[in-house]
């Protein structure tokens, strides 16, 4: 179906966003519950400028740093994920040689199989996350998302979790494991317990991301709570430009 939003829109990134994840949706690979996520984050990217901000730069070049450095670099990818950026994921993924793994937190299994059909015409080459043998529990968690691949989240030393829900990040810290995240929104649970977060919308976000993994990276000296005030900082500088402007 022909989009019905002009290329001239002020929005029009916005909202081609919003109908690959519609589509998506209706493909079966977003949960409901997924939606109103999109929404939530919809109304951080309007109050960040529906751009990439400095803060989200510089998280993006600590992140492919501890990416390109890792072990065992895991990408885990939800509904959301795989609606907005299959391609993106596999790239990143061939760029870290990150494993990928199928992680729901509205755990369907037809859901999953749905998302690993995407991955796969999308490029990837292995997906874990489907594999019931492989299947084992991380501690501290009461959500669908404690069951993990034990070649994969369970053994990774970074992991890259983006639109997450609040519980995991902190159980895989205590699990020993460094977490990096996509987040709009720099007060929820994730982006305050990451020890990288980005803010920023993954599609945009993950590009640059990509982008910066297949550069030669130096090591930048970030500290993630003081990144996320400058995230905040940045969302107040660009209210008030609105406001001025109204
Ligand atoms: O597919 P499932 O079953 O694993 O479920 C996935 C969702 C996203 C429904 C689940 O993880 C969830 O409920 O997440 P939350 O708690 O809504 O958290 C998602 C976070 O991602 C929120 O802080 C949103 O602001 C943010 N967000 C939403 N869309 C984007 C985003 N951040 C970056 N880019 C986006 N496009």
């Amino acid at each position: 179906m022909k989009s019905p939003i002009p290329k001239s829109h002020p929005r029009a990134q916005s909202l081609y966003i919003r109908e690959k994840l519609v589509a998506a949706f209706d493909d079966g690979l977003v949960a409901k519950e997924g939606l109103m996520a999109h929404g939530r984050g919809e109304a951080f990217d309007y109050l960040l400028g529906e751009k990439t901000a400095r803060s989200a730069k510089k998280a993006t070049k600590a992140a492919a740093f501890m990416l390109m450095h890792a072990q065992n670099p895991v990408i885990s990818v939800n509904g959301n994920v795989a609606g907005l950026c299959p391609k993106e994921i596999v790239q990143l993924a061939k760029a870290t040689e990150a494993k990928i793994e199928v992680n729901l937190f509205y755990s369907s299994e037809e859901r999953k199989r749905k998302i690993h059909r995407v991955l796969k015409k999308n490029g990837a080459v292995q997906i874990l996350g489907l594999n019931k043998k492989n299947s084992i529990r991380i501690s501290g968690l009461d959500s669908a998302r404690r069951i993990v691949d034990v070649n994969g989240i369970y053994s990774a030393d970074v992991v890259l979790v983006p639109l997450e829900d609040g519980d995991r990040t902190q159980a895989l810290k205590n699990a020993g494991k460094k977490v990096i995240t996509f987040d709009l929104n720099p007060l929820s649970r994730t982006a305050q317990t990451a020890d990288i977060t980005i803010v920023d919308n993954i599609v945009r976000g993950i590009r640059n991301l990509i982008l910066e993994c297949r550069k030669n990276q130096s090591k930048v000296k970030f500290d993630n709570k003081k990144n996320l005030s400058d995230a905040i900082l940045e969302i107040r500088d660009n209210l008030t430009r609105k406001a001025n402007h109204a």
